[in-house]
């Protein structure tokens, strides 16, 4: 069986209210192996860059703003069918319609800081692992018996 990987962020609000801990918490506890991880602030052009795929919203600019307000805590989470199992750990993108028990259930209030991101594809963990962690560092990391601890400016 070939391992998936996603990439799981978490927000700046999540970091600011000391939520890094019991995020990860969540994700040991549900069996995935934690592959990568990396305490980060990012740039406008990063920020847009990953959220490329929403640039007509009419949000998009107040989600660059959140995203760059403050450092992430961005990672690559491995296991079985690891997307899909850690969009159904996070939960629904509006907290108000997130059931309790997942992350954003439990966690938040708000569409607009909802403090975590995680990949909707395995081509967009891909693509996300590749823009944070730079290309080859999923194979990198999925090769490893230990996380990859990288610390980024
Ligand atoms: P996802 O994060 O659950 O995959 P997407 O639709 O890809 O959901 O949206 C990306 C992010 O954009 C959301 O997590 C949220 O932070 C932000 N967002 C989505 N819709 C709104 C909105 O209506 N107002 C403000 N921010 C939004």
């Amino acid at each position: 069986m070939q391992v998936e990987q996603t990439f799981v962020m978490v927000k700046p609000d999540g970091v600011k209210r000391g939520l890094i801990g019991p995020i990860i918490t969540r994700f040991e506890q549900k069996g995935f192996t934690l592959a990568a991880i990396s305490l980060r602030s990012i740039d406008r052009a990063l920020a847009e860059r990953h959220y490329g795929e929403l640039k007509e919203k009419p949000f998009f600019g107040e989600l660059v703003s959140y995203l760059t307000s403050g450092p992430v805590c961005a990672m690559i989470w491995q296991g079985e069918h690891a997307v899909e199992n850690a969009r159904s750990i996070i939960g629904k993108t509006n907290p108000v319609e997130a059931t309790p028990g997942t992350i954003r259930g439990d966690f938040a209030m708000d569409i607009a800081g909802n403090i975590v991101h995680g990949s909707d594809s395995p081509s967009s963990a891909e693509r996300e692992i590749g823009l944070f962690f730079g290309s080859g560092a999923g194979a990198a990391a999925a090769a490893s018996t230990v996380p990859t601890h990288l610390i980024a400016g």
